[in-house]
């Protein structure tokens, strides 16, 4: 069975957006196995984010992830990381498909960091990697 880590980020928090993606990712038939609500510090950030460290766009990100809370959300299924990266859409809002969370949802502000709803990890070892980030007690 395949695992993927989704973030509703703060920005989706804030506009009450959470149901929104929920629903996309329950209507599309993945099974959600774990969900909670958190505030991240620096250092999760920085771990989670590792490969963008040095970026321009790394600090505005790190900001912008402890800005408010967000949630955190471990789906299942078959080829769940490419399908919920396929409903999340391109990271540019205003390039991502409409009909995806991104394209239907978020705009690019003109901020150093795109704010774009949802998080979802990339490959089976993202996935593995960013799980025991977020629930470290699904590992134990
Ligand atoms: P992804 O979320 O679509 O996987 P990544 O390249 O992993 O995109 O980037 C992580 C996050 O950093 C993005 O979701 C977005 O919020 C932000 N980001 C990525 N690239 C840029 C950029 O070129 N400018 C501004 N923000 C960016
Ligand atoms: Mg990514």
């Amino acid at each position: 069975m395949e695992r993927t880590l989704i973030l509703v980020k703060p920005d989706g928090v804030k506009r009450n957006l959470v149901g929104e993606v929920l629903s996309r990712v329950e209507n599309k038939g993945y099974q959600i196995t774990a969900l909670k609500m958190l505030s991240v510090d620096r250092s999760l950030l920085v771990t989670h984010y590792a490969e963008h460290e040095g970026k321009p766009f790394f600090e505005p990100l790190v900001e912008f992830m402890m800005s408010g809370p967000i949630v955190a959300i471990v789906a299942e299924r078959n080829r769940v990381i490419e399908g919920f990266r396929k409903l999340a859409g391109a990271t540019d809002p205003t390039i991502a498909e409409p009909g995806t969370i991104r394209g239907d949802l978020a705009r690019d502000q003109g901020t150093k960091v795109v704010q774009n709803i949802v998080h979802g990890s990339d490959s089976p070892e993202s996935a593995d990697r960013e799980i025991n980030i977020f629930f470290p007690e699904l590992s134990k």
